[in-house]
């Protein structure tokens, strides 16, 4: 039990560095604006914080970031009308706000696509 606990608590806290784009912001399409961030995934919600240099130009330059609320979303492989880059999930959140995570390292997405499921409790599925 305490084995299979330590794999599910550690499979549900994540981080690092994905490429991200919202493709809705309250059930509107938004133009895409791929951008490299860090990404946490803590209980059931996913934090974007941009990885661009604006600590360069002067101290407390906040950085682009946002929380996207995972209760109800669903995870799922991008099709190729999504994206024509490779390992690319969807995300579909309730509120409207559907976003693509990607990288290019193909065992970080599949990493990342499980720590997705089991956050919301998605049999994983290849
Ligand atoms: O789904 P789209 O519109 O073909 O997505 C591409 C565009 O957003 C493009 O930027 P423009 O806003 O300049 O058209 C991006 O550079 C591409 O990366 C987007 O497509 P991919 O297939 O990479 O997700």
């Amino acid at each position: 039990l305490s084995l299979h606990n330590e794999l599910w608590t550690g499979d549900q806290e994540k981080y690092g560095v994905l490429n991200v784009t919202k493709i809705t912001e309250n059930g509107k399409k938004v133009r895409k604006n791929w951008t490299s961030s860090w990404a946490v995934l803590q209980g059931s919600s996913i934090l974007f914080q941009s990885t661009g240099a604006s600590w360069k130009f002067g101290g407390n330059q906040s950085k682009p970031e946002f929380t996207v609320d995972l209760k109800g979303a669903s995870v799922e492989w991008a099709t190729k009308e999504k994206s024509s880059k490779k390992n690319v999930i969807e995300l579909k959140t309730p509120s409207g706000t559907d976003l693509l995570i990607q990288t290019e390292n193909d065992n970080m997405i599949k990493e990342w696509y499980s720590a997705l499921c089991n956050t919301m409790g998605i049999p994983i599925m290849e």
